[in-house]
Order: structure tokens, then sequence, then C-alpha cells
């Protein structure tokens, strides 16, 4: 961990600034960074500019500044929305193990119609404390959604951690891979999603979905999902998925306190230091909740706008959210008060 550095734009701008840098090849620049030194134990951190970088900081630099290529087809300049369409069932319907494809796929449907860059089809509830609902029972869910919504040229992410449902969902025409274990959780995945050829989102968790709101803890929580996500992105190029063909996310509410969640979103563009793509997903999570007055994740919408606004003035390239209209309209208004702001 010797010669890591640690480097957080602070300020994103659309200005251009003397001696200023871009933010990941973005209409948004930065002259000053936190320089982070970490040992794993104890976290330092320091404002500084650019100028006052030391010398072997270039590459970290350039990292943080390359344009990156398009992620599965879609630009990286700006940021993208991907709406959530969950094949499980409905526990406020009848509790049973129903659930309705139709349903689903017309809620597909319509937030691509709506301007959403990826659909992302889960069948595996990964909410803390859940029970695993079985591999077949989950392809049984989510194909057939999945074909329906490729079938209509939608752009289609299969949220699983299995690699059997990985490889139903390629081949039914998915066009990407979220994974909220990084690969990390089926011993399968890794070759799976190298050899579909696909992209790859790689979410940063601590613990399992059935554990990690125990007791989440962090030296620095910054520091350590940047760590965990540059290892499973080391993993993956080992296994030959090019650093191109992978997004990181840090996985907000996966074995995370509120303080860590809003740590994390705070200090995201640290995790531009990847080098590649960031994916924020927000939408609807128990802290905005708790960080307002306790409301039901349908009444979240208000603070889910508010995240994914602070994701995007920090550089964030893919949203994923349950409005999708709603959070566009957002965007789309953050974007021209900017643009006004600095032609
Ligand atoms: C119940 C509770 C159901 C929580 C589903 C969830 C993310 C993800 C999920 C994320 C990426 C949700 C979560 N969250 N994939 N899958 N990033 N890449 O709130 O933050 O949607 S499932």
């Amino acid at each position: 961990m010797s010669e890591r550095f640690y480097l957080e734009p602070l300020d994103p701008t659309r200005r251009r600034l003397p001696g200023g840098r871009a933010l990941a090849g973005q209409a948004l620049h930065f002259a000053r960074v936190e320089l982070g030194r970490w040992d794993g134990a104890t976290p330092e951190r320091q404002p500084v500019g650019l100028e006052a970088l030391p010398e072997d900081a270039a590459a970290a630099l350039d990292a943080l500044s390359a344009p990156r290529p398009p992620f599965a087809g879609v630009p990286m300049d700006r940021p993208a929305v991907m709406g959530i369409v969950n094949v499980t069932p409905d526990s406020f319907s009848d509790g049973g193990d129903r659930f309705d494809p139709e349903a689903a796929i017309e809620s597909g449907l319509a937030m691509w119609r709506a301007g959403a860059a990826f659909v992302d089809v889960g069948g595996e509830s990964t909410r803390p404390g859940a029970e695993a609902v079985g591999i077949d029972a989950e392809i049984a869910r989510v194909r057939p959604v999945v074909a329906a919504l490729a079938a209509e040229g939608v752009r289609v992410s299969i949220d699983t951690r299995h690699a059997a449902v990985m490889a139903a969902a390629a081949e039914a025409g998915a066009a990407a891979i979220n994974d909220v274990t990084a690969l990390g959780h089926d011993p399968e995945a890794l070759a799976v999603a190298a050899a579909s050829g696909l992209p790859v989102i790689l979410m940063h968790m601590q613990g399992t979905p059935e554990t990690m709101q125990r007791d989440p803890r962090y030296a620095d929580v910054a520091f350590e999902v940047f760590d965990h996500l540059a290892a499973r992105l080391s993993s993956c190029e080992a296994a030959g998925i090019p650093r191109a063909r992978l997004c990181v996310d840090p996985g907000i509410g996966f074995g995370k306190t509120v303080e860590h969640n809003c740590q994390l979103i705070a200090r995201l563009a640290l995790l531009h230091g990847l080098g590649c793509p960031l994916l924020l997903g927000a939408s609807r999570k128990g802290f905005i909740g708790r960080l307002s007055a306790g409301e039901e994740p349908k009444a979240r919408l208000p603070g889910s706008l508010a995240v994914a606004l602070a994701g995007a003035a920090r550089g964030a390239q893919i949203l994923r959210v349950h409005d999708v209209p709603e959070t566009l309209q957002a965007l789309a208004v953050q974007q021209a008060l900017d643009a006004a702001a600095a032609p």
C-alpha cells in the first residue's frame, strides 16, 4: 500500500481554471485536490493545489483527468441514468412468490422511452437481511423480462451475483452485468463475465446482504472502498476483462451507516482515480429517510434527487434510479444552470 496516491478533486466546476484539469474528460474542472495518505490504519487528508503535487503523482492525476471511453455504447462525458426494474415478488400485493413479468417489461419500456440509458433488471432482493431465492427461480424471473426488453432495443443490465444468471441474461440479450459483489460471490462469475464479453459494473459491499448492516466499521470508508474496488479491478483484468469494460460503484447502503453513505457521496470524486466510470445508486435508500423524517421508500424522491445531483456534480457518469423522468428533469436543470454560469 506504499506508493498509491489518493487524490480527491475538490469543488469541480464548469469554469476552466488556470492550471486546472478536466474531471474524467467531462465539462468539469478542478485545480485543487485533497491529497490522502493512507496506510490501511490512519488516514491523513490535506488540501493542495495541483501545482504543489509531488512529481510522482502525475500518473494518478492523468487517471483522474483522462476521458473515459463509452461504457456499453453510452457516452461517459456527462451523466446518464439507469432505471431500476425489480422482478421480485411484490410483498404488498399477496406476499407470495408471485411476480408480474408484464408489469416489469412495461415499466422498463417506459423508463427507456423516458430517456434512460440503461434498464437494470434484478430478480434477487439484496436488501439487508434478505434470503437467497434459488438460482433457477432467479433465472425464471429475469430471463423473460431481459429478452422482451432487449428485443425492443432496450439497453439492459442484469443485476445479479450469480454466474448462471449472468450467462442466461447475456444469451437473452443483456448489454451489461451489474454485480453488487463485484464478481466476488460466485466462483464462476469472473470467467462467465469475461467470456460474455459484456461490460461489468463492480459494486463495493462490506460483508454479505445477510449480515452487512449489523455493525459496519471502517477506519476511512472512502479509502477502504477505493482499495477494495482497486483490488476487484485487478482481479477482473487478470481474468481477461479489460478496464475499458469496467465501471465502479461505492455501494451506497451495502454495509454502511448513514455517516458512511454521506462520506462516500461527499468524497465520491476520489473514485475517479480508479480510471473508470462511476455509478452511484442511492435512489430511495434507507439513509435518505434517516436523514429526514423517516419517510417510506416511495416518499424518498426529493432526497434521491438531491443525491443524484450531488453525484453528477462530482462527475458520476451513471445514476441508478427508480424515478427516471424526474431524475432527467433535475439533471437537465442542473446542467442548464451550470452552463449559464460558465458558458
Ligand atoms: C431492496 C433493498 C431491494 C435494496 C433492492 C435494494 C445497487 C445495485 C441494488 C447499487 C448497483 C436497491 C437495492 N443497489 N447495483 N443493486 N448499485 N450497481 O436499493 O447501489 O436498489 S439493490
